[in-house]
C-alpha cells in the first residue's frame, strides 16, 4: 500500500515515478476507485460531462500502419477512402453536433502528417468556421510542425489530439512507420503553440499491465498535464492485424480511468472508443472512475458509437449533465469549469 496517498488528494504533479504509479494501479479496485472518485470531486463537479463529437474529415488509405487502425493502407478493412472535405460541409456538420448538445467538436484526418498548401488551408477554413459557432475545436490530423501549429492556432484551435497509444516499450509491436518519439515531438509543437493538448491511449491491444503503466507514466509526467486524456478501448476491426484480439475486461478500463484520473486531477479523462461493445454498467463505473469526457454521435471515425437515445437514457439514469457550452472556457482548461 502506498503511504503517502493523503498527497493525491489534492496538488498536481508530474514528478511521478513508475513505482508509484505501479502501486496506484495495483490498489484494490474499490479502493482506487474510491480514491479516484475523491480527486475527481476536489477537481471537477461530479456529474458533469463534456461532450464531444467526431467528424472524419479525410478517411482511409492512410500510409500509417498502426495495427488497430481500420484506415491504414496497408490492411483490406472495407473502409471507403473519402477525400478531404468541403469545408462548408464540416462546418455544417458542427452545426448539427451543436444542436446535438455537443460542446467540443473534433476533426480527424487519416494523415502521416499534415500536408502544406491547399489542404491545410482547407482544414485552417474549417477550424476558423467552427470556432466561430462558439465550439471548442480540436484537430487530430497526425504529425505537426511548430509552424502549422501555429497557423491552426491563430485560427482559432482549442485543442490537438495525438494519442500515445501505449508505452514506449510496446509501441513497436503495434506500430512500425514512426516511432515514439515523434508523437512526443509533434505534442511538444502542440504545447509551444499555445494550443491545449489532447493525448491518451488504446487498451485491448495486447498490451501488459506494466505497459499500461508505462503510457500513465509518459501521460503523467508531461508538465503541464494533457488537459484531455482520452481512454480508448480497441474497437477491434476485422481485416486489422488486431481484429482477433481477446476483447478487453471492462474493469481494466475502469482500473485504467481510474489511476489516470488520480495522476492528472485537473484534465478531462474522456471515456473515448469502446462504448458500443460495454454495457451501461461498466459505462457508469468508468464514470464513478473519474471520467468526464465522452464522444456522442452515432459514429466515433468509422465505428459506430451508442445511438442518441441510447445516450440520452445513459445521461437520465446516471444523472449525467452536459458542460454548458464554453464553460471550459476558451483556454481549453478544465479548471475554469469549476468556478461556474
Ligand atoms: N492519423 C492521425 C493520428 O494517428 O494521430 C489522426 C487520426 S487517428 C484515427 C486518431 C486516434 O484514433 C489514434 O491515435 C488511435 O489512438 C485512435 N484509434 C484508431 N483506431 C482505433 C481503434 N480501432 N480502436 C480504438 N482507438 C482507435
Ligand atoms: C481518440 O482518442 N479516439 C478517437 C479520437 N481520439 C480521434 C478516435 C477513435 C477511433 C475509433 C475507430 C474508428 O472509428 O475509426
Ligand atoms: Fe493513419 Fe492515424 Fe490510423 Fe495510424 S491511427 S493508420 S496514423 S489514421
Amino acid at each position: 500500500m502506498p503511504t503517502e496517498l493523503s498527497k493525491f488528494a489534492n496538488g498536481v504533479r508530474h514528478d511521478w515515478t513508475r513505482e508509484e504509479i505501479g502501486e496506484i494501479y495495483h490498489l484494490p479496485l474499490l479502493e482506487l476507485v474510491f480514491r479516484a472518485q475523491q480527486v475527481h470531486r476536489a477537481h471537477h463537479p461530479p456529474s458533469r460531462v463534456q461532450t464531444c463529437w467526431l467528424v472524419s474529415i479525410k478517411t482511409g488509405a492512410c500510409p500509417e500502419d498502426c495495427g488497430y487502425c481500420p484506415q491504414s493502407a496497408h490492411y483490406k478493412t472495407g473502409v471507403e477512402r473519402q477525400e478531404l472535405m468541403d469545408p462548408e460541409e464540416v462546418i455544417g456538420q458542427a452545426k448539427r453536433a451543436k444542436e446535438n448538445g455537443a460542446t467540443r467538436f473534433c476533426m480527424g484526418a487519416a494523415w502521416r502528417q499534415v500536408p502544406e498548401g491547399p489542404q491545410f488551408d482547407e482544414v485552417l477554413r474549417m477550424v476558423r468556421g467552427v470556432a466561430a459557432l462558439d465550439l471548442e475545436v480540436c484537430c487530430t490530423l497526425g504529425m505537426l510542425t511548430e509552424a502549422q501549429a501555429r497557423q491552426l492556432k491563430e485560427a482559432g484551435l482549442t485543442a490537438y489530439n495525438h494519442n500515445l497509444d501505449t508505452s514506449p516499450e510496446f509501441y513497436g509491436n503495434i506500430i512500425s512507420t514512426r516511432v515514439y518519439e515523434d508523437r512526443l515531438r509533434t505534442l511538444a509543437a502542440v504545447r509551444e503553440a499555445g494550443i491545449t493538448v489532447c493525448s491518451g491511449g488504446i487498451l485491448g491491444m495486447g498490451e501488459s499491465e506494466e505497459d499500461r503503466i508505462g503510457l500513465l507514466y509518459q501521460l503523467a509526467c508531461l508538465n503541464p498535464h494533457p488537459e484531455s486524456v482520452p481512454i480508448n478501448m480497441l474497437v477491434r476491426v476485422e481485416g486489422t492485424p488486431l481484429a482477433e484480439m481477446p476483447p478487453l475486461d471492462p474493469l481494466v478500463m475502469v482500473r485504467t480511468i481510474a489511476a489516470a484520473r488520480i495522476l492528472m486531477p485537473a484534465s478531462m479523462v474522456r471515456l473515448a472508443a469502446g462504448r458500443k461493445q460495454m454495457s451501461r454498467e461498466a459505462a457508469a463505473l468508468c464514470f464513478l472512475a473519474g471520467a468526464n469526457s465522452l464522444f456522442i454521435g452515432e459514429r466515433l471515425l468509422t465505428t459506430p458509437n451508442p445511438l442518441p437515445d441510447e445516450d440520452e437514457q445513459l445521461f437520465r439514469d446516471l444523472g449525467l449533465e452536459a458542460f454548458p457550452s464554453r464553460v471550459i472556457g476558451r483556454d481549453g482548461r478544465a479548471g475554469t469549469a469549476h468556478a461556474e
